[in-house]
């Protein structure tokens, strides 16, 4: 999608420190981090809210989660413990309208708001 931030980022046409990246998945650190670990997944197809993937979405959803894992494991805050989440829409915060996943730790971030 030509005005979103995000797919310039998966194009490299916006700079970021990615941190892992395939055919279908980039990951890259927030620019305004909450904690010391704090990354961003996103799938390479637009997609702009957690409302819009559908049944063939299945398996990219999955990876997302299973990379979230792998980079807690990678960045140490597996066992100590992390968040995952994903803002959708006005009401959860969202901003940026290509769907991400976040994954924040490397601090005690205490009850979700
Ligand atoms: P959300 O509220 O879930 O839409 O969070 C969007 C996140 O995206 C926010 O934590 C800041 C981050 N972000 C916004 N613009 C950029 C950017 O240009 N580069 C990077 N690396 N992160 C960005």
């Amino acid at each position: 999608m030509s005005d979103c931030i995000f797919c310039k980022i998966a194009d490299g046409e916006i700079p970021a420190t990615v941190v892992f990246e395939d055919d279908e998945l980039l990951a890259f650190e927030d620019v305004n981090p909450r904690a010391p670990v704090h990354v961003l997944i996103i799938p390479k197809e637009h997609l702009s809210t957690m409302n819009d993937p559908g049944p063939e979405h299945e398996t990219l959803l999955g990876r997302m989660m299973l990379l979230a894992s792998r980079i807690a494991k990678e960045r140490g805050v597996s066992e100590g413990g992390y968040r995952v989440l994903v803002n959708c829409n006005a009401d959860g915060g969202q901003e940026v309208f290509h769907l991400h996943m976040h994954v924040i730790g490397g601090r005690r971030l205490g009850p979700m708001a």
